[in-house]
């Protein structure tokens, strides 16, 4: 269920400028944090134009104003690059619409901080792929991304869910959600738990490397699932990436791994037959190599040889987080049945047994493409 349940949206939208007459406005479900609106507004000379109004789940994200600050300063400096790259500024990022009294947000009675994008008219986002020139595309678009924020001012960006993508965190967590088992429901994932809890060792392999220096510390998207990325509907290609929230200082393997655990799923992240999740070797080839064709450069020797070992660490903190969330009642992400988490706890688990199976495979492909590229 949406959060917004109390508060009239038709309100919020009065707070922004007024771009015409209010045509009406509906709910987009994808997301599991956030709630969005697409709002249409009927034009003087008749056209219709839509406008992305979202309401930041501030449960999720506690300091909704710097994080505007984040979007601010990143489709700022996105916007800069694209032009002078010739490209638009108004597809390849997204824009902020402030409101009627100058702030980037609208705060609501309840708390809600609202904002107002653009809608990149004639794209589409792909939740399920079906071939692996779709999932190349995405990984150009990423890697291009990045590549465009290696030279943000890393220092002044805001860390809006502190210790995001910290998996030795995330794992403490679970221990943490394990204990109180406020849910109850302890019992329905012994299996789940100890699956989990037999790989600790794993958790600490990237923050390591970044606490350590030896890997560099980035400026990332870290929420890199495939339908992040907005196609153009005439050139079928990558344009936008969006979902800004959780840009912030990280590693690119985690902007690396994320994409994969949920696009070379061969199934979707809430499959109930468990024997249609695999990792896909060749969606895996197809993302390795347009992340490694517009990333490529900026990535060093550990990053690469760790981009197989990446897509487990992150599908398994994924799916340690839903099942936290499943022990800890269904607080943080939004679900659609009492078991929704447990459901995509046990795809991810699924997954991270079957790339643990194919981790060498993954690898000799991560070194086939090094050497086609000559990286
Ligand atoms: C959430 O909102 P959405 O669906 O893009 C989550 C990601 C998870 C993802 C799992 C802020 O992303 O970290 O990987 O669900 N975002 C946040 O599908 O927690
Ligand atoms: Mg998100």
């Amino acid at each position: 269920m949406s959060i917004t349940n109390t508060i009239n949206v038709l309100d919020i939208i009065k707070q922004f400028p007024e771009f015409g007459k209010i045509n009406g406005y509906k709910p987009i479900t994808d997301g599991h944090i956030n709630d969005t609106y697409v709002v249409e507004y009927l034009l003087a000379d008749g056209k219709t134009e839509k406008y992305l109004l979202q309401r930041i789940n501030t449960n999720v994200f506690k300091m909704p104003v710097e994080l505007m600050e984040n979007v601010m300063g990143v489709t700022a400096h996105l916007k800069n690059k694209i032009i002078a790259a010739g490209g638009d500024p108004m597809r390849e990022t997204l824009t902020v619409y402030p409101a009627k009294d100058g702030k980037n947000y609208v705060m609501s009675d309840d708390g809600g901080c609202w904002r107002l994008y653009n809608f990149v008219d004639d794209t589409y986002s792909i939740n399920e792929l079906t071939n692996p020139d779709d999932f190349r595309n995405a990984a150009l678009t990423f890697g291009n991304f990045q590549k465009l924020l290696a030279d943000y001012p890393i220092d002044t960006l805001h860390e809006t869910i502190p210790n995001f993508h910290n998996t030795p965190s995330r794992f403490n967590d679970l221990k943490i959600a394990i204990e109180n088992n406020f849910s109850g429901r302890k019992e329905e994932c012994l299996p789940e738990i100890e699956f989990a809890l037999a790989r600790e060792k794993d958790c600490a392999v990237i923050t390591d490397l970044l606490d350590s220096g030896v890997m560099p510390l980035k400026v990332t998207h870290n929420d890199t699932k495939l339908n992040n990325v907005l196609f153009d509907k005439k050139t079928n290609k990558g344009i936008c990436v969006v979902d800004l929230d959780t840009v912030m200082p990280g590693s690119s393997l985690y902007d690396f791994g994320d994409s994969i655990r949920f696009g070379a799923n061969t199934a979707a992240e809430d499959e109930k037959d468990l024997s249609k999740v695999s990792l896909s070797l060749e969606y895996f080839k197809a993302y390795v190599d347009g992340y490694l064709e517009t990333a490529g450069d900026s990535l060093t020797k550990e990053e690469i040889d760790l981009l197989p070992f990446a897509s487990k660490l992150l599908t398994f903190e994924c799916g340690m987080r839903f099942l936290g969330d499943f022990l800890n009642g269904d607080v943080y992400f939004k679900t659609e049945y009492p078991e929704h988490n447990l459901v995509r706890a046990r795809t991810q688990f699924k997954l991270v047994a079957d790339i643990e199976a194919k981790m060498d495979e993954m690898s000799a492909i991560v070194d086939e493409i090094k050497k086609l590229k000559k990286i």
